[in-house]
C-alpha cells in the first residue's frame, strides 16, 4: 500500500530540508525521500579534503528561524564541509525533521495522474507514495559525471571521485596522487593533498581563474557584531544582486582611472572571494571592464606562481572571467611551488588512461598510488533526469526538456502539474548564494500551497505561452552578460551532446524574488490554479 502524504520531497539537502519545516508548520504531511543514508545533499557527498563553501558561513546558512541564527557559532568565515554538515544535522535534530525523511530510499519514478490529481512516487526498494504534490529539490549540481579513462579497472590503487569520497576517508600520507580537474573541488583540495601526500600531480585540461578565499576563524566579536545585526545583514544579502550581501561598486570598470581602479581591484581581492566579480558593476556585462578584471587576475597567479612554465600554464585564457564558475582558493597558485607538487597540461598531452601503475598521457607515463577526479557535474538536470518523472499527458521530464529546460520561473512546468522545483534551471540557482534563493523559492511555494488548500484548488499548472515567455526572458537576460561566450556547465557544455541552452536565471536573486512576489500578487500570473479537472473549464 502507497503510503499517503500531502507533499513529496526528493532530496534532504538544504533545500529539501527547509521545505519540509515550512510545510510542516502549516499543517501538511510530508515524505521527504533521500537515497543516501544521511541528510545533507552535496555537503553530505562532497566529503573531499579541503571542500568548504565559498559563500560567508553567516550568509550561507537558513535565515527562518531567528533563533538558529543566534544559536549557531561559526567557526570560520567560510565553513568546511564538516563544519556545515554539523549545522544540517543540528537543524534537522532541533526542529525534529528527522521523522519525516526516508534515508536510503532512491526515488526511481514518478507518475502524475489527472483523474486523481495525485503523484504516484517508487522507491527502488518496491515502496510507493501518494501525494497531491511533489517537489524536486535534487540539486544542481548532485550528478557527478563519472568520468572513467580506458584500463581504470586495471590500476592497482585507488579511484576516487570528489563528489562520491569514501565515508572513512583517504590517507595521503606517503602516497604518490593525481588529481584530474581544476575546478573549484579540484583547487580546494589541491593544498590540503599538496601538504599530505609524498608527491602531487594536477593534471589540467583548462586553466580556472581563481581568487583567494580570505578565510579566517571569526571571533567572538565579529560573532556578537553579526548577531547583533543579522536582520539587516540578512536584509542586505536579499537585496544584493547575488545574494552575497556586498553590492557592485555602481561605476563601470572603464571609467574609474587606472589607479583608483587597482585599489578597487586589490581591495576586492583580498576580501571579496567569490564576489570580486562584483568589484564594478560591469565585470561581467561588459568586455572591456572584463578584461581588465581578467588581466589583474593574471597578474595575481604571476606573482604566486615562482616557475615560468606553470605560470604560463597556471594562467587562464580564452575566456572573460567569471563566465565558467571562478575558484575561490587557500593557496592553490602557491602551491605548485613547493617540491612535490607538478602540474600536467593535458590541453597539449592529452591524458590517454590508465596503466596498472598509474596514468599514461600522450607524452609520458606516470605512477601513482591514488586517483582522484575532480572532473565535476552533470549539472541543472543531471538530477531531475535521474528518476522517471512521468507528467500527466504521457510525456517523461527528460523527453519534454529534450531541447532544454523549459519552466514557469524556475518553478513548474507544462504537463506536470503539482509538480515543483527548487532551485532548479530558469531560476538564479547557481549564479548566487543557492542558499538564500531556495528559501525564498520555497516560501513562494509554500504560499500558494496554503492558498490552494484554503481555496478548494485541484491542480497548478504552469502555462505553455508563460513558460516560452520565461524562456526567453532567460537568454534575454543572459545575452546581456558575458556568460554565453564560454562553454561551461551554465550553458550545458560540461556533457558531450548535451542541448546548448543556458539554465541559469542571470538577473539577480533580487531581482527574481520581486518577481515571485509580483507574480502572487498578480494571482500567480503564468500558471493555471484549478478547481476542477483540466478538461472541465479552468478557473
Ligand atoms: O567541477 P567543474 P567541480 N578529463 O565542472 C575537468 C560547486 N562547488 O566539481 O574545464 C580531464 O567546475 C574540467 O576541465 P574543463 C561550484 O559551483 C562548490 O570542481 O572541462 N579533465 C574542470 O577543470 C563549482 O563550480 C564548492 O576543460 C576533465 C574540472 O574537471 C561546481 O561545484 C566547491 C574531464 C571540472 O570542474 C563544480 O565544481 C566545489 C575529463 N574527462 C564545488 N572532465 C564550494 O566552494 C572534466 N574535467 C561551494
Amino acid at each position: 500500500m502507497p503510503q499517503s502524504v500531502d507533499v513529496v520531497v526528493i532530496g534532504a539537502g538544504f533545500a529539501g530540508l527547509r521545505a519540509l519545516y515550512s510545510l510542516r508548520e502549516q499543517g501538511f504531511s510530508v515524505a521527504v525521500l533521500e537515497r543516501d543514508e544521511e541528510i545533507g545533499g552535496v555537503w553530505n557527498f562532497n566529503r573531499y579534503p579541503g571542500a568548504r563553501c565559498d559563500v560567508e558561513s553567516f550568509d550561507y546558512s537558513y535565515r527562518f528561524s531567528k533563533e538558529l541564527e543566534q544559536e549557531w557559532r561559526w567557526s570560520e568565515r567560510y565553513a568546511q564541509q564538516p563544519e556545515i554538515l554539523e549545522y544540517i544535522r543540528h537543524v534537522a535534530d532541533r526542529f525534529d525533521l528527522r521523522r519525516d525523511v526516508e534515508l536510503n530510499t532512491t526515488v526511481t519514478g514518478a507518475r502524475y495522474d489527472r483523474d486523481a490529481a495525485c503523484w504516484t512516487v517508487q522507491s527502488d526498494d518496491g515502496r510507493s507514495w501518494e501525494a497531491k504534490y511533489l517537489l524536486l529539490a535534487m540539486g544542481q549540481l548532485s550528478t557527478p559525471k563519472n568520468t572513467t579513462y580506458p584500463g581504470q579497472d586495471d590500476f592497482a590503487g585507488q579511484v576516487c571521485y570528489s563528489a562520491r569520497w569514501p565515508r572513512e576517508g583517504v590517507d595521503f600520507e606517503g602516497k604518490r596522487v593525481a588529481i584530474i580537474g581544476t575546478g573549484s573541488s579540484g583547487v580546494q583540495m589541491t593544498p590540503v593533498v599538496a601538504a599530505k601526500a609524498k608527491q602531487l600531480t594536477v593534471f589540467q585540461r583548462t586553466a580556472n581563474y581563481s581568487i583567494p578565499a580570505a578565510n579566517a576563524p571569526v571571533s567572538d566579536e565579529e560573532d556578537a557584531q553579526v548577531k547583533a545585526h543579522y536582520a539587516e545583514r540578512r536584509d542586505q544579502a536579499r537585496n544584493s544582486p547575488s545574494g552575497l550581501g556586498f553590492k557592485p561598486d555602481p561605476r563601470s570598470a572603464t571609467e574609474v582611472p587606472e589607479d583608483e581602479r587597482e585599489v578597487a581591484l586589490e581591495k576586492a581581492w583580498n576580501r571579496l572571494g567569490f564576489g570580486f566579480a562584483l568589484a564594478f558593476k560591469d565585470i561581467l556585462l561588459n568586455e572591456e571592464s572584463n578584461a581588465l578584471a581578467s588581466d589583474f587576475i593574471r597578474r595575481k597567479i604571476a606573482e604566486q606562481v615562482d616557475d615560468p612554465w606553470t605560470r604560463e600554464k597556471l594562467t587562464p585564457k580564452g575566456f572573460p572571467f567569471g563566465t565558467r564558475r571562478p575558484a575561490v582558493d587557500g593557496g592553490y597558485f602557491k602551491t605548485f611551488n613547493r617540491e612535490n607538487v607538478r602540474l600536467v597540461d593535458i590541453s597539449e598531452t592529452p591524458l590517454e588512461g590508465f596503466t596498472p601503475t598509474g596514468l599514461r598521457t600522450s607524452a609520458e607515463e606516470f605512477d601513482f598510488d591514488i586517483v582522484i577526479y575532480a572532473t565535476g557535474f552533470d549539472a541543472f538536470t543531471g538530477s531531475l533526469f535521474g528518476p522517471e518523472i512521468m507528467g500527466g499527458d504521457g510525456q517523461t521530464l527528460k523527453e519534454k526538456w529534450a531541447d532544454g529546460p523549459i519552466t514557469q520561473m524556475g518553478l513548474g512546468t507544462a504537463g506536470f502539474p503539482n509538480m515543483f522545483i527548487i532551485v532548479g534551471p530558469g531560476s538564479p540557482s547557481l549564479l548566487a548564494n543557492v542558499l538564500l534563493s531556495s528559501e525564498d523559492q520555497v516560501d513562494w511555494y509554500v504560499d500558494l500551497l496554503v492558498k490552494a488548500r484554503d481555496e478548494g484548488i485541484r491542480e497548478i499548472e504552469a502555462r505553455p505561452e508563460a513558460e516560452k515567455a520565461w524562456n526567453a526572458y532567460v537568454n534575454e537576460r543572459a545575452k546581456e552578460t558575458l556568460y554565453m561566450q564560454t562553454p561551461s556547465f551554465y550553458n550545458g557544455a560540461e556533457i558531450p551532446g548535451k542541448p546548448r541552452v543556458f539554465m541559469p536565471y542571470s538577473g539577480g536573486v533580487r531581482h527574481y524574488r520581486r518577481l515571485l512576489e509580483k507574480c502572487a500578487a498578480d494571482g500567480y500570473t503564468g500558471f493555471d490554479l484549478r478547481k476542477a479537472r483540466a478538461d472541465a473549464k479552468a478557473d
